[in-house]
């Protein structure tokens, strides 16, 4: 069977920032969230470099090593970083998380580094399919090792202090990993401006609810600003569909500061 992606993304400033340094993508085969940080025009220019440069992606033909090729897009896009940090001095500080998905039918590729997140809606479950590579995951994960319980404390101090995030720095590794998706799958990527406001519980309803990607976007948009709406707020939805049931094909779709750029 021939299954394609139905998608959509959007990207909020939020209520408190007085810039997106969010970025987002939605094509037929490569969808993306990429959230900077790092002062002065720093995040905005590390989310569009990375999103600019991953977006070749999706033109792209298939081939069998879809971890590879997203794998090897990822290093690349990190060299961009590199090279733009050297160029421009007062960029020193930039850096980007990324979650991203590259699709070959019901095969996918998933590259994560950071702490945006991707989550997967399935038979009428909510899946986290991301970690944060954030410390208080890290101390969890070493508590647990050694049968131990972390310091509650400490976890939430560290809670959004990013151990690993793409800075044009050596070893960036994302965590990569094949994926078999299946048709009626729904799959959210976001960062934390929406993930961090908007509980899973009501992203769980909001994805359940929504028939079209788009709705279901724009409604966890709304959410997060509802509640607060601290930080940018980035999400994309795509669903597993049957090709030949998706009659209107509408182009990528580039939101956030790598749309200005
Ligand atoms: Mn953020």
């Amino acid at each position: 069977m021939n299954v394609a992606i139905r998608y959509a993304a959007g990207s909020d400033i939020g209520c408190s920032r007085e810039n997106n340094e969010d970025s987002g993508y939605a094509g037929a085969r490569l969808i993306a969230v990429a959230d900077g940080m790092g002062g002065y025009a720093g995040g905005e220019v590390a989310s569009s470099t990375v999103i600019g440069s991953l977006r070749s992606l999706d033109a792209d033909t298939p081939n069998d090593d879809l971890v590879g090729s997203l794998g090897r897009a990822v290093a690349e896009a990190n060299e961009k970083l590199r090279t733009a940090r050297e160029e421009r001095p007062d960029l020193s500080r930039m850096g980007t998380t990324l979650t991203a998905m590259l699709w070959a039918g019901t095969s996918v590729a998933l590259a994560h580094i950071g702490d945006s997140r991707g989550y997967l809606l399935r038979d009428g479950e909510l899946f986290q399919i991301t970690q944060d590579h954030t410390m208080d995951e890290l101390l969890k994960a070493e508590a647990e090792q050694s049968g131990g319980v972390a310091d509650p404390a400490e976890t939430s101090r560290l809670s959004h202090v990013l151990y690993r995030v793409l800075d044009g720095r050596d070893d960036r590794e994302p965590d990569l990993r094949l994926r078999e998706a299946r048709l009626g799958d729904r799959y959210l990527l976001c960062s934390d401006g929406l993930s961090g406001p908007v509980d899973a519980q009501t992203i769980y309803e909001v994805l359940s609810a929504e028939a079209e990607p788009s709705d279901a976007v724009r409604r966890l948009i709304q959410i997060a600003r509802d509640n607060g709406g601290p930080d940018n707020i980035t999400g994309v939805v795509a669903d597993v569909v049957e090709a030949e049931h998706v009659t209107e094909r509408p182009g990528p779709v580039t939101v956030g500061a790598a749309a200005q750029a």
